[in-house]
């Protein structure tokens, strides 16, 4: 899968290249490049950004800008993801989905977000003829600076469903399995007991099934009370 990553603090980005995702990235399974938005801007000031027509506060980002940006990275299949509150949820299934795809083009946005034009002009009949796709996605209802972190989220779960980028294949197995997908039980190691806390006593028992039918309780008490 090759990745790229568009912004304003591109040194922000600077995890990537780190632990797992640096490992698949030396193995040849992501190819994952940052780019600099403002290598790309306008103007002897080199602004990327302007105030929004229709007046309001803060400034929105230059279609201008992220349009010379955009243009040479933009390739037959490939799928630009704007990170903004406004977009739909990024959930597990959405990871799942986003990473079958060959070539993943984040644009993240700082200040009031991106002018809309730049998803409008990416959505037009001839990119979508090139199976071209503009998707707008949030990690969550709160305030960030801006869409980098929400890309280095975006960027873990989905890298790590490919196969032979994460180290241990069985976990990502489990996850599937239980419940509600992904919310777990409660887990315990050595030693057992822990302060005059007992590890509980059926995972000591060597009964697997029962370990099994315990555990799915476990995680659905804890989903109620967590997720509800
Ligand atoms: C937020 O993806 N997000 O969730 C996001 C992107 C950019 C700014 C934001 O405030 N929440």
């Amino acid at each position: 899968m090759k990745i790229d990553v568009i912004s304003i603090f591109p040194e922000y980005l600077s995890p990537l290249s780190l632990s797992l995702l640096g490992k698949a990235q030396n193995a040849g399974l992501i190819d994952i490049n940052v780019h600099n938005l403002r290598d790309q801007a306008v103007g002897v000031h080199g602004s990327v950004d302007d105030t929004p027509y229709g007046g309001g506060a803060g400034m929105v980002m230059s279609a201008e800008v992220w349009g010379r940006a955009l243009d040479p990275l933009i390739e037959d299949n490939s799928d630009l993801i704007i990170l903004t509150p406004a977009g739909k949820q990024f959930t597990q299934p959405v990871a799942q989905e986003l990473s079958k795809k060959s070539h993943l083009i984040f644009a993240c946005g700082r200040y009031e977000g991106i002018d809309d034009r730049i998803r409008q002009y990416y959505s037009q009949p001839d990119f979508v003829n090139r199976n071209i796709r503009v998707h707008e996605y949030s990690i969550g209802d709160y305030v960030l600076g801006g869409g980098e972190v929400a890309s280095m989220v975006m960027i873990e779960a989905i890298t790590r469903l490919i196969p032979g980028v994460l180290g241990n294949p069985d976990s990502l197995a489990e996850e599937s399995h239980n419940s509600e997908g992904y919310l777990e039980y409660p887990n315990f190691t050595k030693p057992a007991q822990w302060r005059d806390i007992d590890v509980p006593e059926i995972l000591l028992s060597g009964n697997h099934a029962a370990i099994a039918k315990w555990r799915s309780e476990q995680a659905q008490i804890r989903a109620e009370k967590n997720r509800k």
